[in-house]
């Protein structure tokens, strides 16, 4: 499989020069060929944004939702033909923002999806209105005077609802958001991966010298496996750490569904009995 070309290489992509997004793409094209996946049985789900536009600029089955609904459709992907490698990707915004209810309850139900999030601080596609990530006092042509809200913590709300894999990488680290990639889509239940990226056009505040400056490795005696460990450094804002913050096995959403109790096969490959179907319509009226 490795020879599959998983970035396309016949498309425009609408990316401003420097993004973040260029290294994501090749990142995740890169992780994919590792893995040795198989391109028929990979689907990446998007949302709407800059990032959200990366399964387009891929050569993979791919559908690209709702702004902050990617979630929902990849947990319902998965439900369907658990064979499928599915991975959930959008921004900031999109997944913690617009997307913020569902980021919550998928990670409730711990469908068995990598979610990777483009974390750039910002709201992108719309031109830079801040976005749930942003830092305090970042100036933005809708929030004139700056920010000040808190910044949402979204290792922190996932370690404190249980997720299975929760961890911060940085595109400007290639390697290690490579081997952070590989491990969250190896693990088993859902997997976030806090993905930095600076947007280089709309935020001036969080660039790539800020990000170098501002994040460093987990501590080398750090052990995911300590929750209590892992809530206390992701709530560390200097330096932001980078690695898997925290890691547990625990029973994944599809596997408990009713319809595979006593029936294994995927339920895409079931025919739907129109006769009951048409009872239970008729029941209902
Ligand atoms: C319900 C809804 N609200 C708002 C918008 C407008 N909108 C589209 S993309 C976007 C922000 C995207 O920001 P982010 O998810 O951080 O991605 P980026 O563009 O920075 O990669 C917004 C507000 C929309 N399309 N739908």
């Amino acid at each position: 499989m490795s020879e599959h070309s998983w970035v396309r290489r016949d498309c425009d992509i609408a990316w401003c020069p420097g993004c973040g997004n260029y290294g994501i793409l090749k990142l995740v094209g890169e992780t994919l060929a590792e893995l040795a996946l198989d391109p028929q049985q990979t689907v990446l789900v998007s949302g709407i944004g800059q990032a959200a536009k990366l399964p387009q600029y891929c050569n993979v089955h791919f559908f690209n939702g709702l702004h902050g609904r990617a979630l929902p459709p990849a947990t319902a992907i998965k439900a369907s033909n658990p064979r499928l490698t599915v991975i959930a990707e959008s921004g900031d915004g999109d997944m913690y923002g617009e997307g913020g209810n569902h980021f919550l309850h998928c990670i409730r139900r711990n469908p068995d999806l990598t979610n990777i999030v483009h974390n750039n601080m910002v709201y992108g596609l719309t031109k830079g209105q801040a976005s749930p990530t942003s830092r305090r006092g970042f100036v933005t042509p809708l929030q004139v005077g700056g920010v000040t809200l808190e910044p949402f913590n979204p290792l922190a709300v996932a370690i404190a609802l249980g997720a299975s894999f929760v961890a911060r990488t940085y595109v400007g680290n290639a390697e290690h958001a490579r081997g952070i990639l590989q491990a969250a889509i190896r693990h088993r239940g859902y997997a976030l991966v806090d993905l930095l990226q600076p947007c280089v056009t709309f935020n001036k505040l969080n660039t790539y010298q800020w990000f170098a400056a501002q994040t460093a490795p987990l501590p080398d005696d750090h052990d995911p496996a300590d929750r209590v460990q892992a809530f206390a450094r992701a709530c560390e804002e200097e330096p932001l750490r980078l690695g898997i913050f925290y890691r547990q096995e625990k029973p994944v959403f599809e596997e408990q569904l009713a319809a595979y109790t006593d029936d294994a096969r995927p339920l895409y490959e079931r025919q739907v009995d129109l006769a009951r179907l048409a009872a239970t319509m008729e029941a209902m009226r």
